[in-house]
């Protein structure tokens, strides 16, 4: 390692306020929350903040306001404001791409100036909002006809990370605000039982294909897509068909005129968005045919209100910097290796899912920007399942195991579907989650009810888990918007700490390249001359063998 990189290794575990955490996580690493809450009886209303109609309540963390005063001394330090004011003002913080990095203006209103490489791109950004408005209109209105005349009702968004995580989590998320008498399915897997079962009960008249991807030339997406065209085809019987029955998402126009879409029916976007943060471009293009044009610019004001927030609140009050600044205390400090996200909301079911490309393809980084590896721990896991499922399945870990599993639980005050009991059952069962998980159960009381001598150790809760818990009004367009921003500023703010580059993911390429490589010779007649490691070449010959016996 040369003398620069050594140097930019150690800048952050040298710091100032990094050394003063470490130093602050021996006092207070094993405090109990039971007495950081007994000692101050206001500390659950204090330890809070409210943003854009989010309220978030950390007052569950292992901290003390002694902790938020050096985490945010850590983020002054990283020179955070700069790094934020860099990704707004459109730098090129994207450094291994050369990219700008502006999702941000995907939300921009119509009057604001964003330029890169001397050109307004606010401007493009509407001019591609007004498209997908009349094209999802016309959709919904029944007035996009297929090529024997008939209404399209189906759409299928073929796409894969992306171009299909963001789109089927705000699907799923919004489906309360979606037009019902519309069918939406998601293609993403090169397994073509995705596709199967995707269109197996559709009409190739009645169906549409939105086929989603910035690049236009991602293996599996170009798969799906040129199976979707067959399969159209196969019962359209014209070439025709295809600029009735397929639209694309994409940047790349001469791919997408080479598959035989009409470039009018193109959207675009652009090489500043990264594909997980482009559910709020042309990538929601779906996501606007569902829940429509004004729906989905209510979404896009949810994003902007965090954007400022984000861009303007002082540390110690900023949502996106504090939720960053505590898991990375956990991450960095604690040792903890995940982040469980628990949403108490059956419509954010895949939420954590599209959490996990956000935060993991991000910041699942071992070098930093300038190239150097980094001697401290950067992404953690994100996982998660909706609440209160996950209680009957994982949450046994997260009370009594012994991992440290800092959590998120997200929450609304008002149901979209009230029914009997059941709003106030979930949200029961959400804060005594996370009051059992602080609080836990001692030996004392567990004894105190009687429980038989030898049972005693197994039913005792050490508490001490931490939690975030975030609560809002109630799912809506703009809420979406405003609880995605807050994770994609959060993801950046880490990233930042770091001083790695959240916004590329050369990890995925390696894969890529070999699968290539290994398809020709699962797919050749003759046996191949295989020169992989033992295992690799092991494995193919047993697939050929099997699949030669089953053929
Ligand atoms: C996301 C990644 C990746 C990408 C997919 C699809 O940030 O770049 O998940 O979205 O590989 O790429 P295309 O949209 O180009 O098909």
């Amino acid at each position: 390692m040369t003398k620069t990189r050594t140097a930019a290794v150690k800048t952050l575990t040298r710091r100032p306020a990094w050394k003063a955490l470490a130093e602050h996580y021996k006092k207070i690493g094993n405090v109990h929350l039971r007495s950081l809450f007994a000692d101050d009886p206001r500390r659950g209303a204090r330890l809070t903040a409210e943003a854009a109609g989010l309220y978030l309540d950390y007052s569950k963390n292992r901290i003390t306001d002694e902790t938020i005063r050096l985490l945010v001394n850590l983020a002054r330090e990283c020179n955070l404001r700069e790094c934020i004011e860099s990704m707004f003002e459109g730098r090129k913080i994207n450094v291994t791409e050369g990219r700008a990095v502006l999702h941000i203006a995907l939300r921009a209103p119509r009057s604001e100036k964003i330029v890169v490489d001397g050109v307004d791109i606010v401007p493009q950004v509407h001019a591609v909002l007004d498209k997908m408005a009349v094209f999802s209109e016309r959709v919904r209105n029944g007035e996009w006809l297929g090529y024997t005349g008939k209404p399209v009702h189906c759409i299928v968004n073929v796409g894969i990370g992306g171009s299909d995580l963001g789109p089927v989590m705000a699907y799923e998320a919004l489906k309360h605000y979606s037009k019902r008498a519309l069918t939406f399915r998601f293609v993403s897997n090169v397994d073509g039982t995705d596709f199967e079962e995707a269109t197996r009960d559709l009409n190739p008249e009645e169906t549409l294909f939105i086929i989603s991807s910035k690049t236009f030339t991602t293996l599996e997406t170009m798969a799906n897509a040129h199976t979707a065209r067959a399969w159209a085809l196969s019962a359209l019987h014209h070439q025709g068909a295809v600029a009735r029955h397929f639209v694309a998402v994409s940047t790349n126009a001469s791919e997408v005129a080479k598959f035989g879409i009409d470039t009018e029916n193109m959207f675009g976007f652009w090489d500043w968005v990264g594909g997980r943060y482009s559910m709020d471009s042309a990538i929601g293009l779906s996501t606007m045919t569902a829940i429509g044009p004004e729906n989905f610019r209510a979404m896009l004001v949810g994003f902007r209100a965090m954007d400022e927030h984000f861009r303007t609140a002082p540390f110690e009050k900023n949502l996106p910097v504090l939720m960053a600044l505590l898991s990375l205390w956990y991450n960095d400090f604690f040792g903890a290796e995940t982040v469980a996200v628990l949403p108490y909301d059956q419509y954010l079911k895949r939420f954590p899912a599209y959490l996990q490309q956000l935060a993991m393809e991000s910041n699942g980084k071992r070098v930093t920007v300038g190239g150097a590896a980094v001697n401290y721990q950067t992404g953690p896991v994100y996982w998660g399942e909706p609440g209160t499922n996950g209680q009957h399945s994982f949450y046994q870990l997260i009370h009594q195991g012994t991992k440290l599993i800092p959590c998120d639980f997200i929450g609304f005050c008002r149901t979209l579907n009230p029914i009997g009991r059941h709003h106030e059952v979930l949200m029961a069962n959400l804060f005594a989650q996370t009051e059992a998980l602080a609080f836990g159960k001692t030996e004392d009381e567990v004894r105190a009810e009687g429980t038989a001598e030898g049972l005693a150790p197994h039913r005792v809760f050490e508490g001490n888990r931490p939690t975030n818990t975030i609560l809002a009004e109630r799912l809506t367009p703009e809420t979406l918007g405003k609880l995605i921003a807050l994770y994609e500023h959060s993801v950046f703010v880490q990233g930042s700490i770091w001083q790695i580059d959240s916004f590329d993911q050369w990890g995925v390429e390696l894969g890529k390249v070999l699968a290539t490589r290994i398809i020709p010779e699962l797919e050749s007649v003759a046996e191949p001359r295989l020169k992989h490691d033992s295992s690799t070449n092991n494995l193919i010959r047993h697939y050929r063998k099997l699949k030669g016996g089953r053929s």
